[in-house]
C-alpha cells in the first residue's frame, strides 16, 4: 500500500475499464470516486462574503490548483514506484477540492435548483430524520456550536502528506480569496499512528470494502461493479444531470461523528463478561469484521490478520450461505449497511443505495488518564465524507431507514421461524428511544450447533455526532465557467 492512505479496493486501472463508460477524470474532483491521498486532511468550511471578488478569486487562482481523479489516479502510481525503490520519505502530495451548500449555490447561481430534496433542506434541517440528538425546537443538541449558527457557504478538502504542506496549501488558498470569505470553521483529521495507521479511533482498519465503479476499477471478488452514476452526475442510468453543468459533479456528505472509544471498550468487555465471551470476538461480531478487517463472515471463530488488508480476500462473501446469523449478525455494522445477498436482487434492494466513503478519524489518541477512567475527555472520531448522487437514496437512506431501523434487515427468521428482532446498527445506529438505549440481537454466535437466544443491550450511542453539511462538489468546468461567471 502506498505511504499515503486512499480507500483500498477501488484505485487499479489506469485506464478506462474495457466495456465501461468513459470517465472524464480530468472534469472530476479527486476525492470523489478515488479519494484523494491524505496522512492529514484540513476541512476549511466558509462563508461567502463578497460574491463578485469570490467568483474572480475561484476562477483566476483557485480553479486551477483543483487536485482533479486523473492527478489521484497519477499519483497512486508515482507512490508505489516510490515505495518499490525504497524510499521511506513522505510526498508532500497536497490535495485540494471543494464543495458548496446550497446556500453557496444559491449565491453563485441564483435560483439554482439541483433537485435534491434534502441537499436544498441543509444537513441541519435534515438531522431529526436521522434521529440526530435534538431540543424541543428539533435542533441538534450534541453539534458544535459554529455548524449551528455560523453561515457555510461551502468547503475546501485539503490533503496531504505532512501537516505543514496542507497548512501551506491553506495559507495560500484562503490569502487569495481574502476578505470575500469568512472562515466558519475549520478542523484537521490525521491518518492515526503507527501499527493504528489506516484503523479508526475504535481500532478497526477502514476503507475495506467500498463499491466498485464501472469504466473505473478492475472488480475485486466480492466486489461489485456500479453504475459510475450513482456517486457521480452524467453516466449510465441514474446519473442524469438535473442542471447542464452538474455533469461530473457529486454529492458531498460531511458528518463530524464523535466516538466514546474509552466508554465503547469498557462496555465491549463487560459484556463479554456477562454474556459469557471473548469481548475481542464480540466486539468483531458487532461490526462484521476482525479489527484486522478481516470480516467474520469468513472466519468466524477467530482473526486472520492477512486477510483484512488482502483485496482479493476481504469482500469474498455475500451473506448468502449465513441465514441463521452464525457467522456475522444480522445487526454488525457492515450487514446493516451493505446487507449484500440478503436484499434480492441486489441490483434493486442493495446498490442503489451504496455510498463512497472517504473519511479520516480526528483528534489524539486515547491518554491513559482517559484510560483509567474509562472516560473520554478529548474530543476524537472521524470525519465521516461520503459520495453519491442522491442523498436521500444513499446516505440518509443507509442511515434512517437501515441503520437506524431495528426491524431492518427485514424478513429474517430464527431456526425455530420465530421472527428476528434485528436491533438497530451497534456501531452508528441512533435510537430515538428513551435515552438511546438499544439491543443487538445473537452477539453471542453459539456457532456453529448452539441454539441459545441471545441479546445485547447497549446502554448509550457511542458514536455521537457533533457537526453535518451537505455539500455540491463541481466539476472542474463548472468551477471554471458558471459557478465563477
Ligand atoms: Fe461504517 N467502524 O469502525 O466500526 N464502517 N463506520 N459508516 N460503513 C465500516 O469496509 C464505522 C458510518 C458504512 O460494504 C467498517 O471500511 C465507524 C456511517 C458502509 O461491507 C468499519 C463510524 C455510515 C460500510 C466501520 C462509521 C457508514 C462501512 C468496515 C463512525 C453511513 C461498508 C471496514 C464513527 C451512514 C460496508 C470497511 C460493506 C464499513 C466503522 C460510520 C457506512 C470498521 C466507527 C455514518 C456502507
Amino acid at each position: 500500500m502506498s505511504n499515503e492512505l486512499t480507500p483500498q479496493n477501488i484505485k487499479e486501472a489506469p485506464e478506462a475499464v474495457a466495456g465501461g463508460p468513459v470517465l472524464e477524470l480530468d472534469e472530476i474532483q479527486g476525492d470523489v470516486l478515488l479519494g484523494l491521498q491524505k496522512l492529514f486532511e484540513r476541512f476549511v468550511f466558509f462563508e461567502i462574503k463578497d460574491v463578485k471578488t469570490f467568483k474572480a478569486a475561484l476562477r483566476r487562482k483557485v480553479a486551477h490548483r483543483i487536485t482533479t481523479s486523473r492527478t489521484v489516479q497519477l499519483r497512486e502510481f508515482q507512490l508505489r514506484d516510490h515505495k518499490n525503490q525504497g524510499n521511506k520519505t513522505i510526498l508532500p502530495n497536497v490535495g485540494l477540492n471543494l464543495g458548496f451548500t446550497n446556500s453557496g449555490i444559491l449565491k453563485l447561481v441564483p435560483g439554482a435548483d439541483l433537485k435534491d430534496p434534502s441537499y436544498a433542506a441543509g444537513a441541519k434541517a435534515q438531522a431529526a430524520s436521522l434521529n440526530d440528538p435534538v431540543d424541543a425546537q428539533k435542533n441538534p443538541s450534541t453539534w458544535v456550536p459554529q455548524f449551528l449558527n455560523a453561515n457555510i457557504d461551502g468547503v475546501f478538502l485539503i490533503t496531504g502528506g505532512t501537516q505543514a504542506a496542507v497548512d501551506m496549501e491553506a495559507v495560500t488558498v484562503l490569502a487569495v480569496l481574502g476578505a470575500s470569505v469568512a472562515v466558519s470553521f475549520d478542523e484537521t483529521g490525521n491518518v492515526r499512528p503507527g501499527p493504528e495507521k489506516g484503523h479508526e479511533h475504535f481500532g478497526w482498519l477502514d476503507g475495506v470494502s467500498q463499491p466498485g465503479i464501472n469504466g473505473l476499477s478492475n472488480p475485486f471478488p466480492g466486489q461489485r461493479l456500479l453504475d459510475p452514476g450513482l456517486f457521480v452526475f452524467g453516466y449510465g442510468t441514474t446519473g442524469n444531470p438535473p442542471l447542464v453543468w452538474m455533469k461530473n459533479g457529486s454529492f458531498m456528505v460531511f458528518r463530524r461523528l464523535k466516538q466514546l472509544v474509552p466508554e465503547f471498550d469498557t462496555f465491549i468487555l463487560n459484556q463479554g463478561q456477562t454474556l459469557g465471551m471473548d469481548p475481542v470476538l464480540l466486539a468483531a461480531r458487532l461490526v462484521g469484521r476482525w479489527q484486522s478487517g478481516a470480516p467474520v463472515a469468513l472466519t468466524p471463530a477467530q482473526d486472520d490478520s492477512t486477510m483484512g488488508p488482502d483485496p482479493q480476500r476481504n469482500n469474498n462473501f455475500d451473506f448468502a450461505d449465513d441465514q441463521a446469523q452464525r457467522r456475522c449478525p444480522f445487526g454488525a455494522h457492515i450487514r446493516k449497511t451493505n446487507p449484500r445477498e440478503d436484499l434480492v436482487p441486489q441490483e434493486k434492494g442493495v446498490d442503489p443505495h451504496r455510498i463512497i466513503r472517504a473519511g479520516i478519524p480526528f483528534g489524539p489518541e486515547v491518554s491513559s488518564a482517559e484510560e483509567t477512567a474509562g472516560a473520554t475527555q478529548q474530543d476524537r472520531g472521524l470525519l465521516f465524507v461520503c459520495y453519491q448522487t442522491s442523498i436521500p437514496n444513499q446516505f440518509e437512506f443507509v442511515q434512517s431507514k437501515w441503520a437506524n431501523n431495528p426491524g431492518f434487515i427485514f424478513g429474517k427468521k430464527h431456526p425455530d421461524g420465530t421472527p428476528v428482532n434485528v436491533g438497530i446498527d451497534p456501531i452508528i445506529g441512533q435510537s430515538n428511544a428513551p435515552n438511546h438505549v438499544r439491543t443487538t440481537d445473537e452477539p453471542v454466535s453459539n456457532y456453529p450447533t448452539g441454539n441459545v437466544r441471545s441479546t445485547l443491550n447497549e446502554p448509550q450511542d457511542f458514536v455521537v455526532p457533533t457537526a453535518a453539511g451537505y455539500f455540491f462538489v463541481p466539476s472542474i468546468e463548472a468551477v471554471e465557467s458558471e459557478l465563477s461567471s
